[in-house]
């Protein structure tokens, strides 16, 4: 007999051919309104990814639910409590995209302030014949603040490290490494040339990254946002970017995906990415598989190789 499994969100067709090969896959909104309810009674297990938001409503409406796989490692838009109150486990994918992101939040350090976009732009536009590119930031050497320390905001760490940048760090508390840590978000701004948001959604991180934060970053500041949109204030971040009060960001994640705020698309110094930094062929196949390899154990009775911590 095959288990019934809920996708609702989209899956790379890696993943999604192996799940229909194993599984009997109904495909499914986040609100689960077009399921009837010979459909709902048999959801086993619920596929979803990063973006997803599971909430209370949908869970409530599927009785024989027993757990949620996250095809990413942020599961903010997960309804954990409402999973766990009816015993539902829940798992994602960590560990596995950490060096596609850590690359990533690099390639959009380095691009954003060596204006790779706009260089690009400049010479196939045939400007480069009118005269020099104007000069850009450099990177090597400067003082970085990491926000969330984690298995990515380390990664980044340790790349920037190569570049002989200069490391400090906020977080919930303070960690056992030698970079200097902030319990102030505003003073770690203040004190760096480069912000980067490595942490996860949810409320406790909600527009964590505000006006004071920008301007604490400052005219002269880079911001970069590889975690989640909803820790950076977008509306905020648009007018700092144009009034100038903050030189530069590059963002690979937004609030409302996928419409970045309309203040972010005619600015030049903003360089925009679609939600791709975990996006290589390499790590979809590793998350595709632990993917599969949490869901297989679950039905097999096993312990889950990665459920989400708590
Ligand atoms: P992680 O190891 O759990 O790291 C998260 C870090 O954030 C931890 O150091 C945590 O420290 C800190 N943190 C949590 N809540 C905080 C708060 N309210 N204020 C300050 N710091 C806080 O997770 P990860 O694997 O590095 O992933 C981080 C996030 O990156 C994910 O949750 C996801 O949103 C995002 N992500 C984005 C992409 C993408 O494609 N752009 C891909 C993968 C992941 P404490 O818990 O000790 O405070
Ligand atoms: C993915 C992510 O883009 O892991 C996360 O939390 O945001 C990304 O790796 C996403 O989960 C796949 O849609």
């Amino acid at each position: 007999m095959k288990f019934t499994v809920l996708r609702v969100a989209h899956l790379p067709p890696m993943l999604s051919e192996r799940l229909h090969a194993d599984y009997e896959v109904l495909e499914g909104s986040e609100r689960g309104d077009e399921l009837d309810a010979a459909q709902t009674r048999g959801i086993r297990a619920l596929v979803a990814n990063g973006e997803s938001r599971v909430r209370a409503g949908l869970i409530d409406r599927l009785p024989v639910l027993q757990v949620i796989i996250v095809f990413g490692v942020g599961y903010d838009g997960i309804d954990v409590e409402a999973a766990r109150a009816r015993g539902i486990a829940v798992t994602h994918t960590p560990d596995v995209l950490t060096e596609d992101v850590a690359d990533f939040a690099i390639t959009l350090m380095l691009g954003t302030a060596r204006r790779l976009a706009q260089a690009d732009r400049f010479v196939r536009e045939g400007r480069w014949q009118q005269g020099p590119f104007p000069f850009t930031r450099k990177v090597s050497g400067k003082r970085l603040g990491i926000v969330g320390l984690g298995r990515i905001g380390k990664a980044i760490a340790q790349r920037a490290a190569a570049f002989d940048m200069h490391i400090s760090y906020h977080g919930r508390r303070p960690l056992a490494v030698d970079y200097p840590y902030y319990a102030s978000v505003t003073e770690l701004a203040a004190a760096v040339d480069f912000l980067v948001v490595a942490v996860g959604g949810g409320d406790s991180t909600y527009h964590l990254i505000d006006a004071a934060v920008l301007d604490a970053l400052g005219s002269t500041g880079i911001l970069i946002n590889v975690g989640r949109g909803s820790v950076v204030d977008e509306v905020a971040l648009a007018q700092a970017l144009a009034e100038g009060r903050l030189l530069g960001a590059g963002l690979d994640v937004f609030e409302d995906e996928p419409r970045p705020h309309a203040g972010l698309l005619d600015l030049d110094n903003v360089l925009l990415a679609p939600h791709m930094a975990s996006a290589t062929w390499d790590t979809r196949r590793a998350m595709s598989d632990l993917t599969l390899a949490n869901l297989a154990a679950h039905f097999a009775g096993e312990s889950l190789p990665t459920p989400i911590p708590g």
